[in-house]
């Protein structure tokens, strides 16, 4: 018999050592004859330890044999699947009795598919390398043009050199354009590859030879192209930013699993359109990059494909100069359940495998690090030669190769055959999202300009000499003498090349990258909606938190809206009150629920449904800001107007995922962005972690993004309403910030003494008169801006300056500090501009001109942002705000500690009377020992 047995309980004898069935059997058996038979089945029955060495090297050798040849017979008779199955039970069996088999998530440094598994390539692969070094070219030729015109204008040269050819298998094989609708494909292109990008949308006619001229020139005429991919300035090309390093990764795993959500919620049709997004080799440091990479497995996406081109190396020098960055990845990526695909060698090194009977190839393979390979691709063949095939066994493989064939053992992200076989077998992958890891040489054909040296990201600038040998290296058609102007090459309409060009792209469904915004626009809901919450609560006391998840649960039961909401939480629905959305609408899972849920008794269960309508993206502030990207940009990536409602703790908002909130600005994303338990006071107890001053101060820079903290019902209703219209019925690209906190007041309902349309316009705006004081002859009157939930210490103020000083006090509501201070900034221009005109007063000024009295504002951030607003105002302004860190405390505590309870609004404001002659110091001073503020108090900023 043969067969491979595993360890049988017979066989163990009183030795006590174990051998395989197998093994024994053959020992005793077989073919073996004489002497040596006997000597084996003596040791058969030994200790090991007790043997010579000459005998166990015996022992062991024919052991392995046993074993190896047994498995062959279980591979020729059963099958590889045959073999996976013995192999894992005989795992188990080995774990079972303490072996401890070493973890390997990486496989032999080969590439995935071998060479007798290559699909015959399509295409017209003399055509297609002709296109590719033209691109190549005038990438070079628009960089280097731009820096002679315009020194240190940048731009890179080396990367688009090392991706080429990744790039144009995909461009005349697999990228489908947008007309291809649910088939077609999205695509992140690696950002600072761009000038390949426009090399190439110039060979198409879609960028004028002026375009490429004034690379990095935006502001030049004809405007230039964008140093990197911006939808904000390019929206008819560019769809995803990608250059802040880690973002383009994260970004199009969200991407990928809202395209299912879209599909399994019945929004967009189901089709083959794949998620592409082309990573760096360094861009995997980043966090971002590999820290959500299980979500894609957990979610099955193969609708997503990464390539990561491994040119080895990034800015500074290798990647993984002392390891083998592409073995680490792909250890990583397979344990976390993607399909992973090498494309490590050309197809040059197959003939070279095929020799190598005995491994040695693939074993210096294995024990190459990159900071040497990098060497052979920067000094070429003889480098390789004498470096590489450093023993006699590999010598002897070269034997016969002459200095040329050297040179072509290339890499296998520049050979079109292993990267097309890799792109198909990608796109036909099943069940699981497939990285393809690409060995490129960075500055690929750059030469002594940069190839594979540790400058080759820095290099801006080619001299004649070194263009001339680019265009020897790619057969290009310019002369000596025309070298010099750096000619861009164009194609003439008629060629063979250009009608190869545009016929595949014809064919593909159009260009790539191209962004067309497809959906309608779309009115509002009706504010018959939102009009309960312009009522009073009466004695209830409610949040503005519980306010917005009521207006959340409104709108998804709308007819209208109510399919394309999309809630978006990370991990934080019981924060929030949501739980009862969980319910209602479901939380969306690619399987449904394989399980019945520990609360299934409840009314409110957790349920998950392949229908379901929340992201619940579990605690990643990051990917649900990628998913908010994902579904605020829907309207042009699919045509589908879906809203993102995205609800956070508002400290891991700006301050934590700042730079997604900015690509999601460049996208054009719409949506609104929930900054929840806001405000440094009215997160009772969480501490200087949790409590957030600052974040409406980190809204500012973000010019699409309008930023409100609304202090009641009315006003977040009014904002949302305005939203709804300004967004999808006006298709304005801006998105929204609100805070909203947790504490608990009775709503009191628009304001009476206004019509709905100042009202309307207040709120918006960002300031209106919310209660004015009812005493109408006083002597001292004080104008008061409260926002948010400090909003209730300011109209406490207003009460007891009053009753107990006598100063009549207006109190304003500033939804938004920075609407006011945007409108503010137009005006002012707008007067420098044009002296000779009237001048004109922004918003806030003509709003407080005719009031009389100190101003004095009071929030629940730092004092910088009522600030903002100090140069446009009728006088002088005092405010109050919450500069430093949280502490662990109570509401009032917190209030007294930071400045900005009541009695502090009553002091600031006495205190600016003072300061305008219309009071007397001491009376002040004898108002502050009565409000019971001591002048040692500790500073809230530094204490
Ligand atoms: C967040 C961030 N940090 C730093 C940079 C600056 N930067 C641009 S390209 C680059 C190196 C990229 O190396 P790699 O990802 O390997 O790309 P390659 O050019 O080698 O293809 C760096 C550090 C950036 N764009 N984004
Ligand atoms: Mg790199």
């Amino acid at each position: 018999m043969n067969g491979l047995a595993g360890v049988r309980e017979g066989d163990r004898r009183d030795t006590g050592v174990y051998q395989p069935a197998g093994a024994a059997d053959a020992a005793r058996g077989g073919e073996r004859t004489g002497d040596m038979a006997d000597v084996l089945d003596q040791l058969l029955d030994l200790d090991r330890s007790q043997l010579e060495p000459s005998e166990l090297r015996e022992l062991n050798s024919q052991e392995m044999r046993e074993w190896l040849e047994s498995l062959d017979y279980v591979l020729a008779s059963g099958g590889p699947e045959r073999v996976k199955e013995i192999l894992d039970a005989l795992e188990a069996h080995a774990e079972k009795h303490g072996v401890r088999l070493p973890f390997e998530s990486d496989t032999t440094y080969v590439n995935t598919i071998p060479a007798e598994q290559q699909p015959e390539y399509p295409g017209d692969l003399d055509i297609e390398k002709r296109i590719t070094n033209m691109i190549r070219w005038n990438a070079m030729a628009m960089v280097v043009h731009a820096n002679t015109e315009s020194p240190g204008i940048g731009g890179h040269i080396a990367t688009y050199a090392s991706a080429a050819n990744l790039y144009e298998v995909g461009q005349n094989h697999f990228f489908r354009g947008p007309e291809k609708g649910p088939d077609a494909d999205l695509i992140y292109f690696q950002g600072h590859a761009t000038p390949g990008f426009y090399a190439r949308a110039y060979l198409e006619g879609r960028i004028s030879e002026e375009q490429l001229l004034n690379f990095r020139r935006e502001l030049a005429d004809p405007p230039g192209v964008s140093s990197y991919p911006h939808p904000w300035l390019m929206p008819h090309f560019w769809s995803f930013p990608t250059v802040s390093m880690g973002l383009g990764p994260i970004m199009s795993i969200y991407q990928a699993r809202f395209r299912r959500y879209l599909e399994d919620r019945g929004l967009y049709p189901k089709g083959s359109g794949k998620v592409w997004a082309f990573i760096g080799d360094g861009e995997t440091d980043e966090v971002e990059t590999l820290g959500a990479i299980r979500v894609a497995a957990r979610a099955k996406l193969d609708n997503l494909i990464w390539v990561v081109n491994a040119n080895l190396q990034r800015l500074d020098g290798p990647v993984y100069g002392n390891g083998q960055i592409i073995q680490e990845l792909e250890g990583i990526f397979r344990g976390s359940g993607w399909n992973v695909i090498k494309v490590a060698w050309g197809s040059a090194w197959d003939e070279l495998l095929k020799r190598d009977k005995d491994g040695v190839l693939i074993k210096r393979f294995e024990e190459l690090v990159d900071g040497e390979s990098q060497r052979y691709a920067a000094f070429g063949g003889p480098e390789l030669k004498e470096r590489f095939f450093n023993t006699p066994e590999l010598k002897a493989l070269v034997a016969d190769f002459t200095d040329e064939d050297f040179n072509r053992l290339n890499r296998g992200g520049h050979d079109p055959v292993k990267i097309y076989a890799a792109f198909k077998a990608a796109t036909e992958h099943k069940g699981q999202p497939t990285v393809i890891i690409a060995r490129t040489v960075k500055g690929y054909g750059m030469g002594s300009a940069g190839e594979a040296q540790n400058v080759a990201h820095q290099a801006k600038k080619l001299d004649e000499n070194e263009m001339r040998a680019f265009r020897d290296r790619f057969d290009l058609p310019i002369s000596d003498e025309d070298i010099k102007s750096k000619p861009f090459l164009r194609l003439d309409p008629d060629s063979p090349e250009h009608e190869y060009l545009m016929a595949r792209r014809r064919e593909l469904g159009g260009f790539q990258p191209e962004r067309v915004v497809r959906a309608e626009p779309m009115p509002a809901p009706d504010f018959a909606l939102f009009e309960e919450f312009l009522d009073p609560s009466g004695d209830r006391a409610v949040s503005t938190t519980m306010i917005a998840v009521s207006l959340l649960r409104k709108l998804v039961r709308d007819e209208r809206w109510g399919k394309l909401i999309v809630p978006i939480v990370p991990d934080e629905a019981r924060t929030f009150g949501m739980e009862a959305l969980f319910r209602q609408i479901g939380i969306y899972s690619p399987v449904g629920q394989l399980y019945e849920p520990v609360d299934s008794a409840n009314l409110l269960y957790y349920k998950e449904s392949r229908d379901g309508q929340i992201l619940e993206e579990g605690i990643t502030e990051a990917g649900s800001m990628a998913s908010f990207v994902a579904a605020g940009t829907a309207y042009a990536n699919y045509g589908v107007n879906t809203v993102p409602f995205y609800l956070f703790y508002s400290m891991f908002g700006l301050q934590r995922v700042g730079d997604l909130v900015w690509a999601a600005a460049d996208s054009r994303a719409k949506g609104f962005l929930f900054g929840g338990t806001a405000g440094r006071t009215t997160l009772a107890g969480e501490g200087l972690q949790h409590q957030d001053g600052h974040s409406h101060v980190l809204a500012l820079p973000v010019p699409n993004l309008l930023a409100y903290d609304p202090a009641f019902a009315h006003e977040l209703a009014i904002v949302v309403h305005d939203g709804f219209r300004r967004m999808y019925e006006q298709q304005e690209d801006v998105f929204y910030y609100v805070t909203i906190g947790n504490e608990n007041y009775p709503q009191p309902g628009a304001p009476e003494h206004l019509s709905r349309e100042e009202l309307r316009e207040g709120v918006l705006n960002g300031l209106y008169l919310f209660r004015p004081s009812g005493k109408k002859r006083a002597k001292l009157r004080a104008q008061l801006f409260g926002s948010g939930s400090i909003m209730n210490c300011v109209l406490e103020a207003q009460e007891i300056l009053e009753r107990d000083y006598g100063v009549a006090a207006d109190v304003w509501s500033v939804t938004s500090y920075k609407a006011l201070y945007r409108d503010a900034l137009i005006t002012d221009r707008r007067n420098r501009l044009n002296p000779g005109a009237e001048p004109e007063r922004p918003y806030v000024y003509r709003a407080l001109e005719r009031t009389k009295g100190p101003l004095v504002a009071a929030s629940d951030y730092m004092k910088v942002l009522p600030d903002v607003l100090a140069r446009y105002l009728p006088r002088p302004m005092v405010s109050l705000g919450t500069d430093g860190f949280g502490r662990s405390e109570a509401r009032a505590e917190l209030r007294d500690f930071f400045e900005v309870d009541a009695r502090h609004v009553v002091l600031a404001t006495l205190h600016a009377l003072a300061q305008e002659g219309q009071l007397e110091a001491s009376a002040v001073e004898k108002a502050r020992d009565a409000l019971g503020i001591s002048p040692d108090k500790a500073d809230p900023y530094h204490d």
